[in-house]
Formats: C-alpha cells, structure tokens, sequence
C-alpha cells in the first residue's frame, strides 16, 4: 500500500489537532508580544474583561504554547506519520477521533477558569497556588487522551508486526512510539499530582496540600515533558530533513539508539529543575545532575547523524569545504530553511542546558531570565520552528491545496530566526545580571539600573516574533481557505546510508527498554519520593494572588 493511502484516513484527524494547536499559538503569540512589550517599558494593557494582569497573561502564555500547542500538534503529527512509515491504515480510528473529543473537551474545561482569572497559577501551577478544580480535571484529560494515542500506536505496531513478522519497525513509526512510551511513564507524577493532591484540594476535600511533594510530581513529569515536545522535532530531523535537503539518513541504527537512550535517561530525571528546593537530599539531586549530563549524549548522537547526513546532502549538491556545503542546503525551501535555522538555534539553546544542569552553576541562573531566554531556544524554536517547518507540508497536504506563499513562509522563519536571536540573547544577559523571570519587570521595587539598556531589546525580539508567528498562521489561513492550485507531495521518508538490518535486534525492541526506564525511575525517584510521602503534611492553604 502506498503511504499516501495509508495515512488518507488520517487526514481529517490530523487536520483537527492542527486547528487547535494553531489556535492555541495565536493567543501564545498575542500575551508573549504584550510581556515583551511590558519588559520594554510599556504599560500592559490589563483589563476587566480579557487579561486582568501581566501574571494573568503569563499563564496564559505558558499553558497555550507550551501545554496546548505543542501537545495537540504532536497528537496530531505522530499518528500521521506512523500511518505513512508502516504504510498501513492505523488500527482503529474510532479510538482517535474518542481521543480527540477527550482530549479537546479537557481543553475547554480548563480554559474557562483559565480564560476567566481562577487558574492565573503558571504552566508550571505550584501549589499554594491555586487554580480553580476545573483547570487540574481538565488538564489531567487532556493526559489521558495522550495515553490514548499511545495505546493507538501499540495496536497499530501489533498490527503491523503480525503482517511483517520479522522485519524492523519503520523507523519514524519506532521513533513515534518510544516517545510516546517515554511520555505515558513520564506522565504519571503530574496524574499521581493531579488525582491525589491537586484536585481534592481544589474540590475542598482535604485540608491544605504539600507543596514539595507536589513540585517534585511535577517535575518528574515536566523535565521529560521537554522531551516529548523535542522528539518529534528529532523524527522529522531524522526521517524527512536528509531527503528534503537531497540526502541520506547517515545511520539509522545509531538514530534508534539515540531514541531508546532519550527513554531510559530522559524518563528518570527532574530534580535538575529543583537544585534550590530545601527538603531533598543534595546526593539524589547530584545524581540526577549527572543523568542530565548523560541525556546530552543522545542529542549529541542526533547532531552528530543529523549534521552528517545534511553535510552528505550539501556535497551532493555541490558544496564544498568543512562550512560551506551547509549554504548549498535547499534553503529556498520553507520547510527546510525553517528547520535548519531550528537546529542552529538549538546547537547554542543545548549549550546553556549545560549550564543550567551544572549544579552549583544553576545557583546563579535559577528563577532567572536566563531561563526564560533558554527555554525560548529549546521549545520556543528548537520545537516550535521544526513544526512550524512540518506544518508548510504537511498544512497543504491535509488541505490538499498548495501553500499559499512560499516567499512569505521564508521571510516568516528568517524573522523568526532573527527576532529569537535578539530576544533569547538579551534574556540569557539579563538573567545574568540578575533579573528575575516571572515578574512584571516595570513595577518591581527592586529595578536595577543596569537592566535599562537592554530590556527595549526584549520588546524588539518580542514584537519580531509576534510578526513572524502572524506571518505563518495567515499563510496556513490562506491556505486552507483561497488557495486553490493542488498541494506539493508529502516529503518521503530518508532512505538510510546504514540501514536498521545492520544495527543489533534490540534497537528494534521496546519492552526490554521500557523496564530498563521504569526500574531507573525507581532508583532516581524511589527514596525521594516514599520520604516526601512518610512526611507528607497536607496542611499548606492554598493562595490566589492575582
Ligand atoms: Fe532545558 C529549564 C537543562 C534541553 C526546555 N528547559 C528548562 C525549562 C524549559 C526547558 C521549558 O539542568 C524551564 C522550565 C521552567 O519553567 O522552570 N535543558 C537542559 C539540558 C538540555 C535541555 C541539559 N530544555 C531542553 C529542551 C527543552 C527544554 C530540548 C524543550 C524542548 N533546562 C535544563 C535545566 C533547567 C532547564 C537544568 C532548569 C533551570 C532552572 O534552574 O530552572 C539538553 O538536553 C540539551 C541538549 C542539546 C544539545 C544540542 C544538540 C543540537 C542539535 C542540532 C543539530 C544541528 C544541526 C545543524 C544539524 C546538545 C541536535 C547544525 C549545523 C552546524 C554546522 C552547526
Ligand atoms: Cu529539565
């Protein structure tokens, strides 16, 4: 069967997920440019009936790109792209249209009190904080349906696996299914979190909550979660880019082995994002420092595949020289420029996680801007760049019309480039120089003097990107609704200069993987966690600051 007929009933699906993504970036887009604007000295435009405050529209901000853009995206883009690589229908597409409705129907039930100033918490919802119980049920759906898409791909991997006996699992199809993995194991510290704390507490059942207990559910969750938005990015740099560029997968065994490390190494960790938290023992987090310094090995394997299978490409089209093939890339390709510019920016976003992770280091950048310019080169481009680059093929697919302008599509991920550049650069400075992330900078009582010069430069980066993500999303407007010439083809999937057959069978295996994760979830997470229980307190009121 073709991949084109294979992934025909997914069509519409995908197209589904897509719009909510999409929408969800527009308001992302629209509350980032008015902080950017804040942080640059004007007044924020708080109001009675929309934002009621700069915290009100940092939640926002938070939850929309990175909670509801990215998940619907990958809920979307993951299951169209295992129906192509096994070249076979996926099993039951009933199961993904119930996973849509859940998981969109999570969606509106925690945007009400969010829209609505009950859930002005963060993405990040630290107890005392606290949201209105419709936020944590409805989010906590939202997880469910994730785990759903997981159990979608597992029956199409059996179905597929009893028609192909023997053979290697597609390699975007076994990519799409350990990250799945890794994120349904990941995800169960924010639904212990959710269902056992957040919302009898929000509910009024018990008393108060444990804020350290809590914290650290959520970040045994949100430190893979960074993962699950980054691997799809990671498929399409694999399985599509070193064909759109005119190349060659250099290895695919060595890509298998990069994912299968992400799952073991990326699930166990969290604590890096709590080195400041008293009440956990500095051995688990000087452990969990190293695991961070272990899961930059498989992003290093990935630049290393990635970088010589474009280098292969680049000869292949005539460049020369150690730099120089990288200039003879098809750049006139929005998809690719977009994803190529994704990947430099990533190149330097990885170094400060080095940074971050180092322990003692993190002391002078924690609750920083610097981390706000470096999660804005991770997920804010490494991510949302690639699948803005995925979405100038794969719109025009489902819409099966043709992308409206490609001239358009390649000034918008220039801008995107430029304005990131400038916005995540000032930000990185500015956490140096101490200022704080999460906060209203104008009003603070404690604004430093050495903050002024560079803070207009958060509201340019800020304004740039706002210009770039209309660009994309009225191109992918105006493709769907006037467009009328007939969509490009779907991109093939890379043939691989060393196939899967020459990599050992257990890159091809999931199970033996997914003990190894859980058993070292176990080791990582086991003593903190059964302490934190022994001792846990649930007297903490909660608090509505905003
Ligand atoms: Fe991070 C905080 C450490 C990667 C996202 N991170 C955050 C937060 C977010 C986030 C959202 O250890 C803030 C959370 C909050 O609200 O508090 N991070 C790391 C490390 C890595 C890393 C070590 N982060 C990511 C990715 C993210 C992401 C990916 C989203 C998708 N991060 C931290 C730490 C903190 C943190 C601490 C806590 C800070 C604190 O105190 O709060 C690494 O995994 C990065 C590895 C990446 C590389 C780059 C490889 C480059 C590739 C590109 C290939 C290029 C090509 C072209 C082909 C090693 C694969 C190049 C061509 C040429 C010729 C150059
Ligand atoms: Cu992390």
């Amino acid at each position: 069967m073709s991949a084109d007929t294979a992934s025909a009933p997914e069509i519409r699906l995908t197209g589904a997920h897509l719009l909510v993504a999409n929408v969800a970036l527009l308001g992302g887009i629209v509350t980032g440019l008015l902080q950017g604007l804040e942080h640059a000295g004007f007044e924020f435009p708080a109001s009675e009936y929309l934002l009621r405050s700069y915290y009100h529209s940092v939640s926002l901000h938070g939850v929309l790109n990175v909670l509801v853009w990215t998940t619907f995206f990958i809920s979307g883009f993951l299951p169209f792209i295992s129906a192509r690589a096994y070249a076979m229908p996926l099993a039951s597409p009933r199961l993904g249209w119930l996973t849509f409705w859940l998981m969109l129907a999570g969606l509106l039930i925690a945007a009400v009190p969010l829209a609505g100033n009950a859930a002005t918490v963060m993405f990040t919802f630290y107890a005392p904080l606290k949201a209105h119980w419709a936020f944590y049920i409805g989010l906590t759906l939202v997880v469910v349906g994730t785990w759903l898409i997981t159990l979608r791909l597992a029956l199409s991997q059996r179905a597929w696996r009893a028609q192909h006996p023997g053979e290697r699992t597609p390699l975007a199809a076994f990519m799409s299914l350990v990250t799945m993995a890794m994120w349904t194991l990941a995800s169960l510290g924010l639904a212990v979190s959710m269902l056992f704390f957040l919302i009898p507490w929000s509910l009024g059942l018990v008393r108060g909550t444990d804020v350290l207990l809590t914290r650290t559910l959520f970040w045994f969750t949100g430190h893979p979660i960074v993962y699950f938005w980054l691997l799809p990015a990671y498929i399409s740099w694999y399985t599509l880019m070193p064909r759109q560029a005119g190349g060659r997968l250099f290895s695919d065994p060595m890509a298998r082995a990069s994912f299968l490390l992400f799952l073991i190494l990326s699930s166990p960790l969290g604590l890096h994002h709590q080195v400041t938290d008293p009440g956990i023992h500095e051995g688990w987090k000087l452990f969990q420092a190293f695991l961070t310094f272990a899961v930059f090995f498989p992003s290093l394997l990935t630049f290393f595949n990635v970088v010589a299978s474009l280098e292969g490409a680049g000869r292949a089209r005539g460049g020369k020289g150690w730099f120089a093939w990288f200039g003879r890339l098809p750049w006139g390709d929005p998809s690719v420029a977009a994803q190529l510019l994704a990947m430099l920016t990533f190149t330097a976003g990885g170094i400060g996680g080095l940074i971050n992770a180092s322990y003692n280091v993190n002391l002078v950048v924690h609750n920083t801007a610097y981390v706000v310019g470096h999660f804005h080169t991770t997920v804010g481009t490494a991510v949302t760049l690639t699948y803005m680059g995925i979405s100038y093929w794969l719109v025009p697919h489902l819409a099966g019309r043709a992308l409206w302008s490609r001239r358009m599509a390649l000034v918008q991920c220039w801008v995107w480039f430029v304005g990131m550049l400038i916005f995540s650069t000032v930000l990185h400075e500015l956490g140096l120089r101490g200022m704080p992330r999460r906060t209203m900078i104008s009003q603070a009582a404690y604004f430093q003097p050495e903050w002024k010069a560079l803070l207009p430069w958060v509201g340019v980066g800020g304004t740039l990107l706002f210009i770039s993500g209309i660009l994309y999303l009225l191109n992918l407007l105006l493709t769907v609704t006037v467009s009328r010439a007939p969509a490009a083809a779907v991109p093939d999937f890379a043939v691989a200069a060393a196939p899967a057959e020459e990599g050992p069978a257990v890159l091809n295996r999931l199970r033996p993987w997914v003990v190894v994760a859980a058993v070292m979830l176990v080791i990582a997470y086991g003593p903190t966690l059964a302490r934190l229980v022994a001792t846990s307190q649930l007297n903490v009121p909660g608090l509505r600051v905003w």
